[in-house]
């Protein structure tokens, strides 16, 4: 078999590459691992950068987004028992919408079958061959049969646990890591969310933050231990923890109902320099990681993929080069500004457990200012809401 482009991985970023890439007329094969129902169901991100949501909307996906879409104004920065509001809509003109990943998955796997184009579920023993040149193959299983797809380029779309960036010669890339001494324990619950934007809270016992995915499904994280083992945490003992840590003093605090998914997720930053080895082209959480914390890393992933399709394009239209040799650096720019504001984030509002009296007062000061200086929060709101994609 024979395509353009091989994209490895198919989940939001391998799957809106496909589609970008659809619209200027370039073929591709998405090959991944796992099933559709379950890349739909894994619970992910819910909140989309407004660049992420105009590209949507300029690809054609943006209907049902634009239906279900919650568009959020502005935020919560909640700490010593107080709620402050930072308005980013009136700071910056911009928002943004919380819209669950599974729904921006389901909307790009319909996408991507309604073009015709072939994606392959369940491949095994994926390996990639030849990449340093120009005509790189794709090794996998599919049904027990073996297959060689042979094409021009590959996209490493297969997120930081894939076979991609590993497949890199060693010493020709350069990781840059952090890891923090805390996960996050998340739980879905079935309760109307009790505000109607998001509450980032800094507290003694560790940080939390509430968050929503639909008019009656409430999205809820508590700071826990990077290896914490979920079956200590029944269910009444994740809402007691919930509320000591949300409740506010004016008596605010989210609605309790039936826990419907919970999980832990360990807390990285990590970046891969460049993003490119001859001809593939690493994308979304292959090359890099967030903290969740500033909610960042579906919309780096969608501005890598966008980036990338445009120097696809002008490969195919032109036969130029520049954009693809200028790909890494492009995406690399907005990749550290966001490392950098959600390293921010994060390290404002977690207790990281070897920090003094001081560093909590510190953090409680840096809170106190940022809540109170317009200069600060539109910094926070700007970075928030994210930078243009399509530009
Ligand atoms: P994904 O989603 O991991 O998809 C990669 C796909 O590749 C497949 N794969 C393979 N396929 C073939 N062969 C192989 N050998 C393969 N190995 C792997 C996998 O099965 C998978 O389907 O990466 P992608 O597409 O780059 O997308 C990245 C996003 O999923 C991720 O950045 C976000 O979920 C991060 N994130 C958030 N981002 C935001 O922008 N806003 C948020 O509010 C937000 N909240 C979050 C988050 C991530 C979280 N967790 C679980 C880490 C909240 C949490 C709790
Ligand atoms: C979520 O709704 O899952 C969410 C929101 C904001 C974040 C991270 C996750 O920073």
């Amino acid at each position: 078999m024979r395509t353009q482009t091989g994209i490895v991985g198919g989940g939001p970023s391998g799957l809106l590459l496909a589609h970008l890439l659809h619209l200027e007329g370039i073929d591709s094969v998405v090959l991944e691992a796992r099933s559709e129902e379950y890349v739909i169901e894994r619970v992910r991100a819910g909140v989309l950068e407004q660049g992420m949501v105009d590209l949507m909307t300029a690809i054609g996906l943006g209907e049902r987004l634009r239906r279900e879409g919650l568009i959020h104004h502005g935020i919560n920065i909640s700490f010593a028992g107080t709620r402050h509001r930072i308005d980013m809509h009136e700071l910056t003109g911009r928002a943004i919408t919380v819209y669950g990943q599974n729904e921006v998955q389901k909307d790009l796997n319909q996408a991507r079958r309604a073009t015709g184009r072939p994606t392959f579920h369940e491949v095994e023993d994926l390996t990639l061959h030849d990449f340093a040149g120009d005509s790189p193959r794709i090794r996998y299983r599919h049904r027990e049969e073996d297959h060689e797809l042979a094409c021009d380029f590959i996209a490493g779309c297969d997120g930081f646990h894939g076979v991609c960036r590993p497949s890199i010669p060693e010493g020709s890339c350069t990781a840059f890591e952090r890891t923090y001494p805390y996960g996050w324990l998340g739980i879905l619950a079935e309760a109307a969310p009790a505000s109607e934007e998001l509450v980032y809270t800094w507290t003694e016992r560790g940080f939390s933050l509430f968050s929503m995915r639909s008019p009656t499904i409430t999205r809820l994280y508590l700071q826990c231990a990077p290896d914490e083992d979920i079956h200590r945490w029944p269910d009444e003992k994740i809402w007691d923890e919930l509320l000591k840590r949300l409740t506010t003093r004016d008596g605010w605090k989210p609605n309790v109902g039936p826990v419907l998914q919970k999980g832990v997720t360990g807390m990285r930053s990590f970046v891969v320099e460049p993003m490119r080895y001859g001809s593939l082209f690493l994308a979304g959480d292959a090359a890099h990681i967030v903290p969740p914390t500033g909610a960042k890393g579906l919309n780096l992933a969608a501005a890598d993929v966008y980036v990338l399709s445009q120097a696809l394009a002008a490969f195919y239209k032109s036969g130029r080069r520049d954009l693809l040799d200028a790909y890494s650096d492009t995406c690399l720019r907005r990749v550290w500004r966001a490392q950098r504001f959600s390293w921010w984030m994060t390290s404002m509002l977690h207790l990281s457990g070897d920090e003094n009296a001081f560093d909590r007062r510190r953090q409680l000061a840096e809170l106190d200012y940022l809540t109170s200086s317009r200069a600060a929060m539109t910094s926070l709101a700007e970075n928030y809401v994210g930078f243009p994609i399509i530009g």
